[in-house]
């Protein structure tokens, strides 16, 4: 929500490590707003717009791409999907529901990368301008099991191609984070799908509740 302008609609951050499920699950969260007639668009980063998804496939796809570099491309592809996207949908009382989003950044270039978190700090003020998620689900699993789902599904990409240490400094800041700010919610993604749901299911009711 923006702090200096409140906008009606509700923001929701889905975060966490590779392979956790955040793509599976922002499917049943769908399906919870479908079924509770809540009006939502989904989303995602680094993307969600057209200049967004050319930077994703260069940040992904893309060959060399220096640290700060990348720093700078999720902040630019972050730009263009909060002015272009975000707050339109929000300011007309839209939920967005969003895979991955600036905690991401603190987790992988800060955390994964060793970036200096006051440079991360600096580039979050401009470009968020106050906005913050309503809700920053964080499924977490160790990291051997999210690369052990996500090495299933093929070949990795840039990031993925990261070892074991950096994907243990990317857990570790996301949890650091979440101890830090209110609007985490921590799931243990390691249980079952059926009970990682069943714990979604109820922090969504609860915020259901909280906004009526
Ligand atoms: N990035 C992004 C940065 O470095 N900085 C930034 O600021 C931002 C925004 C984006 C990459 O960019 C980086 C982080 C990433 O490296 P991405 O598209 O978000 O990449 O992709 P990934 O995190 O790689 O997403 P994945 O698709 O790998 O993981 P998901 O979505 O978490 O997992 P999902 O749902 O596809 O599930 C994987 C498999 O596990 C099964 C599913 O059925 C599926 O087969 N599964 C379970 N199995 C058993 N039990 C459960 N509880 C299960 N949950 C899911």
């Amino acid at each position: 929500m923006n702090v200096n302008d409140p906008l009606p609609g509700c923001f929701i951050t889905v975060e966490g490590i590779e392979g956790v499920g955040k793509s599976t699950n922002i499917q049943f969260i769908q399906d919870w707003l479908e079924l509770n007639n809540i009006p939502y668009i989904q989303t995602r980063e680094p993307g969600g717009t057209e200049l967004g998804e050319k930077l994703r496939e260069l940040l992904l796809h893309g060959g060399t791409v220096s640290d700060d570099a990348e720093l700078l491309m999720m902040f630019a592809s972050r730009a263009q999907h909060i002015s272009e996207k975000i707050k339109p949908a929000l300011k007309v009382g839209t939920w967005v529901i969003c895979d991955r989003f600036t905690d991401s950044t603190y987790a992988y270039q800060g955390g994964g990368r060793q970036l200096n978190v006051d440079n991360i700090q600096q580039l979050e003020q401009m470009v968020h301008a106050g906005l913050q998620p309503d809700l920053t689900l964080l499924l977490d699993a160790p990291v051997e099991v999210g690369r052990a789902r996500a090495a299933k599904r093929g070949a990795a990409d840039r990031i993925e191609a990261e070892d074991l240490a950096f994907f243990n400094r990317v857990r570790a800041m996301f949890l650091s984070r979440a101890k830090e700010f209110k609007r985490y919610e921590v799931i243990d993604a390691a249980q079952p799908l059926e009970q990682v749901q069943v714990a979604i299911k109820q922090v969504l009711e609860s915020l259901k509740r909280d906004l009526s």
